[in-house]
């Protein structure tokens, strides 16, 4: 089987490449190693930068994220109590755009599924080949036990943290950077309307917590856990405790509990991969990078590398210039380290760390009340939250 770019990976970023790819005219085939269900039920992320809703209407997968979105003008951060709320749309003009990860998957499925797109589900062997040659491929059993061989002129590595692509780049060729945080975040999705029609964030002595929400009805809400803790671990109970605690004396009695529809742990972590690129392999999205959620980040910078691989692609096939994918390592890591900066900034902030010093405390503080004090300090996040211009 013979295609111009194999794709592997169908989360957002393979399939928004493959959709991208496709408005081009250009032919990808994806290879996935989970069944359709399973990456339809995954609950993720869940705040889109304006700029990922222009991108998804410019790939003519908008309709639904338009209609039944919520666009947000702004969110707040809560410290010890005291809050501060930053006016994203004042300061940058612009909104974001609160519609779930699952649902923009969605989305995308049925579009490339409509448009005839080759997806393999279900493919948990994939292997790649000749990367840095002239023929590579990537070889998997598909659902029916057959084995497959896929020869591609390029291979998109959007396979997530834990997939096969960034493995095939030579271990003397990559630098990798970590930061793994000493606390995880528990999150609990419930059919409930939100305590707050706009998101928060909120430090307190006995952990970080977020309000967030899906939906008019739906809330999602996550409190900062310890490291090695799994949700049972956790009661139900506990959380809701735990939650209204955090949230404070106003919000945290107005919070409607029930019984979640979803409860799960997210390690929190920052990691960067370089470069994206090895030979005729680019990596984009999770596969060459990590963000801690706290900035709402992780989705939106893989739908810049994305948008900046499938530029790269089709100005390679259709124009024959490959200057762009030459650059594409390059360019896309400026975004990477501005975007990890930020997600690493607001974690620093707004989580208990259990090796803080009195010291380290004060400066959170401080950063706290430089922000509540300074129009600057408080656009600076607001540009950040709201996404850097591509
Ligand atoms: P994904 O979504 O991990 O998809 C990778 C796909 O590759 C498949 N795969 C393989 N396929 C074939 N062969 C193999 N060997 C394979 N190995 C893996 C996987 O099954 C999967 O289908 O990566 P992608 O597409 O790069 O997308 C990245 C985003 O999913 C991620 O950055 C965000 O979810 C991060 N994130 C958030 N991002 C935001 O922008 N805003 C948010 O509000 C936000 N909140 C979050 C988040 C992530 C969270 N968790 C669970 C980590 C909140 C949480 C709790
Ligand atoms: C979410 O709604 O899942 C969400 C919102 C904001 C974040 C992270 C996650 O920063």
């Amino acid at each position: 089987m013979k295609t111009t770019v194999a794709i592997i990976g169908a989360g957002p970023s393979g399939l928004l490449l493959s959709q991208l790819l496709a408005n081009a005219g250009i032919d990808s085939v994806i290879v996935e190693r989970s069944s359709k269900d399973h990456v339809l039920s995954r609950i993720r992320a869940g705040v889109l930068e304006w700029g990922t809703v222009e991108t998804l209407q410019d790939a003519g997968v908008a309709e639904r994220c338009l209609a039944e979105g919520l666009p947000h003008d702004a969110f707040s951060i809560f410290f010890d109590g005291e809050p501060l709320r930053i006016d994203v749309a004042q300061y940058t003009g612009k909104q974001v755009m609160v519609y779930g990860q699952t649902e923009m998957t969605k989305d995308l499925i049925e579009k490339r599924e409509a448009e005839g797109q080759t997806i393999f589900w279900s493919t948990p062997d994939a292997q790649l080949h000749d990367v840095n040659g002239d023929h590579p491929k990537v070889s998997f059993t598909n659902s029916d036990g057959k084995a497959v061989t896929l020869n591609a002129d390029i291979i998109a590595g959007c396979d997530g943290f834990r997939g096969i692509s960034r493995q095939a780049i030579p271990q003397q060729k990559l630098r990798e950077f970590e930061r793994v945080y000493p606390f995880g975040w528990l999150g609990v999705l419930v059919d409930k309307p939100p305590v707050h029609h706009e998101l928060f964030y909120a430090n307190h002595q006995e952990g970080f917590a977020l309000a967030s929400m899906r939906s008019a009805t739906r809330s999602r809400y996550y409190v900062q856990c310890d490291s090695g803790d799994t949700v049972d671990d956790w009661t139900v109970e506990q959380f809701w405790s735990a939650l209204a605690t955090r949230l404070g004396p106003h919000w945290g009695p107005k919070v409607q509990t029930g019984d979640p529809i979803e409860m799960s742990i997210a390690p929190l972590r920052s990691y960067v991969a370089e470069p994206m690129r090895y030979g005729r392999l680019f990596l984009a999205g999770d596969s060459a990078h990590i963000v801690p959620p706290t900035g709402a980040k992780g989705l939106n910078l893989a739908v810049a590398d994305v948008r900046r691989l499938a530029k790269a692609i089709e100005s390679w096939k259709v124009l024959g210039k490959d200057e762009e994918l030459e650059n594409y390592s390059r360019d896309a890591l400026d975004r990477v380290w501005k975007v990890e900066r930020f997600s690493w900034y607001l974690s620093t902030m707004l989580h208990q760390f259990p090796e803080h010093s009195p010291f380290e405390k004060r400066m959170q503080e401080a950063e706290f009340k430089y922000v509540m004090s300074s129009e600057a300090a408080a656009k600076s996040i607001a540009e950040n939250y709201v996404g850097l211009p591509f």
